[in-house]
């Protein structure tokens, strides 16, 4: 006897591989204790099957629930007077010099409650819940202390409980040089690596991630960040060749990283040492959109030496305040020549690889965590075409159907 079954919708399972669906037309999938126990076409449901609960889908197409897998979603306050500025005239220079760009979002995160930043954050999420949203990674790296950047991931850990979403969290202490570590990096990436321990033990961190940057921090200083992530036995990932190529994605492969995300500036030798090791590709369209960025990442090649592309809304105040994953798909598509297919895999069964999930989440497959999202569509490429409509017509959390019924 099934928990709950879904009867009377197409699946679109991610489960083939690249450049597919795997799409079942007029399909079933039964749910028990919370995981997948059964799919496939309804002609061909067990003889005498029975559910304690039975929707119908009205021929919805139902797939994994997607999967934001890089957000900064947790900060205080927005920076919309910063744009708003330099849409007048005012340069990142003078921006910077009066005190405000990522400085501004860690003034305002530092003097936040922790309720304050959940009450900031949850709208913000539920934007994303919305659309099909199932799980979300969030960061940390606008407190820069201890005490603060606990604090986010603290909040981040609340909105888990508070909202039917599952987040992954993720300590970004080497976000930015806090003022009071003025032209002592070294000095903080020191911090930095002794903040890991006791957000460890207080069960805050899923992963560890850096800004490899001319304006973050080294290769060396990332590489020390690194090892001491290793040492307390967590994952890495990195904000790997945004602006430059820092050779950040090799890095992040040679300590078998999650993921390396941004990556417009990726050279050759990254892709191949990403191939290797089966670091993911996290593609942000939303910070290329936002700043005007004109190098687009190498997908190509991506695709060309089989790196894993995910796609992800960034979400943060600075460079992409977006709350929309269906956005994030149409940009890829539309910007960069991802396929719609490869756009849904992206915030699917790649996003949970990026984010180590991939046996528990991401596809429809028997034994898999019953995380759907069901949609009014004609097409699984509908996903990547529309702008701006949200065709969501439920979600489902670990077999638990939500709002809009279907
Ligand atoms: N790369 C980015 O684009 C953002 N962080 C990062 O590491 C910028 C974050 C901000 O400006 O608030
Ligand atoms: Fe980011």
């Amino acid at each position: 006897m099934w928990d709950v079954l879904f009867t009377n919708v197409h699946l679109a399972t991610m489960a083939d591989g690249d450049g597919a669906y795997g799409e079942v037309r007029d399909a079933a999938i039964a749910v028990k204790d919370g995981r997948i126990a059964w799919l496939g076409p309804r002609a061909a449901l067990p003889q005498g099957a029975q559910a304690a609960t039975v929707h119908d889908g009205g021929g919805s197409w139902l797939t994994p629930g997607l999967i934001d897998c890089h957000t900064h979603i947790v900060h205080a306050g927005n920076r919309s007077d910063e744009f708003e500025a330099r849409l007048n005239g005012a340069t990142y220079d003078d921006i910077a010099r009066a005190g405000g760009g990522i400085m501004s979002t860690v003034r305002a995160t530092r003097a936040a409650s922790e309720d304050d930043l959940l009450r900031e954050s949850l709208p913000r999420v539920r934007s994303l819940l919305a659309e099909g949203v199932t799980t979300i990674e969030i960061k940390s790296g606008y407190g820069l202390t201890l005490a603060s950047e606990a604090k986010m991931l603290r909040a981040a850990r609340r909105i888990g409980r508070e909202l039917p979403v599952r987040v992954a969290t993720t300590f970004l202490g080497a976000h930015a040089l806090p003022p009071e570590f003025a032209g002592r990096a070294d000095d903080y990436v020191d911090e930095v690596c002794t903040m890991i321990a006791p957000l460890v033990a207080e069960g805050l961190v899923d992963a560890v991630d850096a800004f490899c940057e001319r304006i973050g921090f080294s290769h060396e200083q990332t590489e020390r960040v690194f090892q001491a992530a290793r040492a307390q036995g967590l994952p890495v990932k990195l904000h790997a060749e945004q602006l430059s190529d820092q050779r950040g994605a090799a890095l992040t492969a040679r300590y078998q990283g999650l993921s390396a995300d941004h990556l417009e500036h990726l050279g050759a030798d990254g892709v191949v040492a990403m191939a290797a090791a089966g670091t993911v590709a996290v593609l942000l369209p939303g910070a290329y959109y936002f700043l005007r960025d004109t190098t687009p990442p190498p997908v190509a090649a991506l695709r060309e030496a089989g790196v894993a592309m995910a796609v992800a809304t960034d979400c943060n105040p600075g460079t992409s305040p977006m709350t929309s994953l269906l956005l994030a798909m149409n940009m890829a598509c539309t910007l960069w020549r991802l396929t719609p297919s490869e756009a849904l895999a992206g915030v699917t069964r790649h996003a949970a690889s990026a984010l180590g999930l991939r046996d528990d989440i991401g596809t429809l497959e028997v034994g898999k965590r019953a995380d759907f999202a069901l949609w009014r569509i004609a097409r699984p490429a509908d996903l990547s075409y529309a702008i701006g409509l949200n065709p969501c017509r439920g979600v489902v959390n670990a077999g638990i159907l939500r709002s809009p019924a279907v």
